[in-house]
């Protein structure tokens, strides 16, 4: 393909652009989405060579949340670190890979809650993967957890990198949803994905169904519904399960459906984190038309209580978040 013979705007023109009526702008957010940038081109460079490099497997240690922690996820989050220290653009960073909270730059006014590598159980088997970010202004002059701790309303910004046949970053600063997509010989993202909007109803359903067996009765209800012969309601639905959080959400983002992982008798408080994982994720979904909800409550509107806490995720097209609600709230009769 020639870029020059297309008119390629490039992530940090388009911040530039962008950002200019952006109210306190004083580049500081560039800043740290460059930061970000940044450290996401390093993570993908070791990402496709994973194979080749000794950068597979395990750590052989386990994280804060019990989770066996591979050798590209330790890389992945000190990578982030380093890039977001650097860039002196955060006062505070919250990450999966840390029991507590980080200190950087005291005089800077973000803090940021990031998983560096999502997805990591599949890091070995080449499935898709992704860092994902939250970006808050800090509250505290002097920051601390309390500052990590704001409802997902307040959100500055929030995306995610998603590292799959392609390299995308999506993000959003509360004006619509971009996509952005690598050009690895050139080390630079262009705008591919202008004002993404997630289709209003889409009979594409994801959800680990392994886990049924736990499900609450009215969730039960909602799989069978969707899975019986008519076309006339475009079902039985279409079952798709990566398995990745960002793989799954990214392609309800662009095709819509929806993503479920529920509480269940396994996980009381569902799997995902509200604050590096549910939060900007809803974030993105509702500026491109969607819904997020725990099942009860939108999750921009839940106010978190600890940095690593849990919660149930219901993410995607306007109209299907809809009916899931009327049988989680038992207002539907079986058609
Ligand atoms: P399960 C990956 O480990 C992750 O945190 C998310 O990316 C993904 O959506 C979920 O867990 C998958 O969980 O229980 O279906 O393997």
């Amino acid at each position: 393909m020639n870029l020059a013979s297309k008119n390629l705007i490039s992530l940090f023109e388009f911040i530039h652009e962008k950002e200019k009526g952006f109210p306190y702008a004083n580049g500081e957010l560039s800043q740290l989405l460059r930061g970000i940038s940044l450290a996401t081109k390093i993570i993908n460079r070791e990402v496709r060579v994973a194979g080749l490099s000794n950068i597979l497997g395990s750590t052989g240690y386990y994280n804060v949340q019990g989770e066996e922690v591979k050798k590209l996820d330790e890389y992945a989050n000190e990578v982030m670190i380093k890039s977001l220290n650097l860039s002196q653009s955060v006062a505070l960073m919250g990450s999966e890979e840390n029991e507590e909270v980080i200190l950087s730059n005291a005089e800077a006014k973000y803090v940021i809650l990031f998983d560096p590598l999502d997805g990591s159980s599949n890091i070995d088997v080449n499935i898709n993967i992704g860092t994902i970010f939250s970006i808050f202004r800090k509250v505290n002059e002097n920051c601390n957890l309390e500052d990590c701790l704001q409802l997902g309303l307040k959100q500055v910004a929030a995306g995610y990198v998603i590292y799959g046949s392609s390299t995308m970053l999506v993000y959003t600063t509360g004006a619509g949803v971009n996509g952005f997509t690598l050009e690895p010989s050139i080390g630079e993202y262009f705008l591919s994905h202008p004002d993404i909007k997630m289709p209003e109803k889409s009979n594409t359903f994801s959800i680990n169904e392994g886990n049924s067996w736990g499900f609450e009765e009215n969730l039960k209800k909602y799989l069978e519904y969707i899975k019986i012969d008519d076309k006339a309601t475009k079902r039985p639905y279409k079952a798709r399960y990566v398995g990745s959080l960002v793989a799954d959400f990214h392609r309800t983002l662009l095709k819509g459906g929806i993503f479920i992982y529920p509480a269940s008798k396994k996980e009381p408080n569902g799997k995902l984190r509200l604050l590096y994982e549910a939060n900007p994720i809803a974030f993105l979904a509702e500026q491109a038309g969607g819904l997020a909800t725990d099942g009860n409550k939108r999750i921009l509107e839940k106010q978190p209580k600890e940095l690593h806490e849990r919660t149930p995720l219901y993410v995607g097209s306007k109209q299907e978040i809809e009916l899931i609600h009327k049988f989680l709230n038992e207002t539907i009769v079986l058609q």
